[in-house]
């Protein structure tokens, strides 16, 4: 080889060592502590929510709306059903547990490092009554009725804890997965202590969080008995109940009130979720649940034209509407539901006078579903 062309080919040489090195040092950054750290803190906020998503979403569509899933069936470890939730009619053998990832139809779904979720249910949300009015019984950080339920990461071990693969024989024991408090089996949680003993992340699921949608899904539930009602019976609604005595029976000329258990002196349609004679979940919701029907399609109406119907105000100032129905929400600073023979017990005004409604986003002094055609 000639010198001029020796020379030439140890400066490629050393070129690709340079690149070499410069393409080292691109992928030991990419692998730097703080950046993994931030992946897998990236792929557990997404797991925790998308389970959170699940829960909520799994409740709503529940034969008995509100009612929040058991945990995992230890039972199921290792055969083709594992992830699926215990098995209970009721209360469930244990509130705290691994999510039942299978029965929310979320797949196998980890934390970022690798750790399958944990999960903690409030009492109250597996036997009736369940509604607005349930109270969460989870406390976190010191502040009480935060939670009706908590979705956990629990990170990698910390102090002594052991993680011996679970199967049914032995399993996942809660004291080597969450930390202090944790896992003593009460209803208190927290959210952060001395990393060298605490590293688990939590998600809350709070009463609004979860009755937001439930409540959604029971309105229009009602809304959809009453439209299948009124195409059967010429365009007309039945009367309501009124207000006092609480007894769901049809009150001729009652506008607006509660349903009753029978429209029109039969059932509700076998199409409809409300059961016949009002029983089954339904029961769980009636006392909460309003609705009121415009003079023009009562069951002596003309169910002609709306020229002067309800209004709903927001979203419009227009007196348009046919039928307006409202689930309550949880009793507001100054509502007594042991009085349950008035509105203002459970509305806000204006739908506490009943004459003319309002919808409006849920806040602490506002908190009625409203719905309508
Ligand atoms: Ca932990
Ligand atoms: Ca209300």
């Amino acid at each position: 080889m000639k010198p001029r062309l020796k020379q030439q080919g140890m400066t490629l040489i050393m070129l690709l060592f340079i690149v070499g090195l410069t393409a080292t040092g691109y992928l030991l950054h990419g692998l730097n502590p703080t950046t993994v750290k931030i992946e897998r803190n990236k792929k557990t906020v997404e797991a925790l929510a998308e389970a959170k998503a699940a829960i909520v979403g799994w409740s709503v569509k529940n034969d008995t709306p509100g009612k929040l899933p058991c945990p995992e069936d230890v039972a199921a470890i290792g055969f083709t059903t594992e992830g699926q939730e215990m098995a209970a009619a009721g209360n469930c053998p244990s509130n705290i547990g691994r999510l039942p990832w299978r029965s929310l139809g979320v797949g196998d779904l980890r934390d970022g490092y690798g750790e399958r979720l944990w999960y903690v249910l409030s009492p109250g949300f597996r036997v009736s009554p369940i509604n607005s009015d349930t109270p969460a019984q989870l406390m976190v950080d010191g502040v009480a009725s935060r939670a009706v339920a908590i979705i956990f990461s629990a990170g990698p071990i910390v102090g002594g804890q052991v993680r011996p693969t679970p199967t049914a024989a032995t399993p996942p024991d809660v004291i080597q997965y969450l930390d202090l408090s944790n896992n003593d089996g009460d209803n208190a949680f927290i959210t952060s202590g001395a990393s060298v003993n605490f590293n688990d992340e939590l998600l809350v699921i709070n009463h609004d969080d979860l009755f937001g949608a439930v409540e959604k899904r029971v309105a229009g539930e009602v809304l959809n008995c009453l439209e299948i009602f009124a195409a059967t019976n010429g365009g007309k609604y039945p009367w309501a109940s009124s207000l006092a005595p609480v007894d769901y029976i049809e009150d001729i000329a009652t506008l607006t009130g509660r349903l009753p258990d029978s429209p029109g002196g039969g059932n509700w349609s076998g199409a409809c979720a409300i059961p016949a004679g009002g029983s089954g979940w339904w029961l769980n919701w009636k006392e909460q649940v309003f609705f009121s029907i415009a003079d023009e399609y009562k069951p002596t109406g003309a169910a002609a034209t709306c020229g002067s119907c309800l209004t709903v105000n927001p979203p419009s100032a227009s007196a348009d509407k046919k039928i307006v129905v409202i689930v309550a929400g949880k009793a507001i600073v100054g509502q007594n539901r042991a009085v349950n023979t008035t509105l203002t017990s459970y509305l806000e005004a204006p739908n506490s006078v009943g004459i003319s409604f309002s919808q409006q986003h849920s806040t602490p002094a506002f908190n009625d579903v409203v719905v309508y055609r």
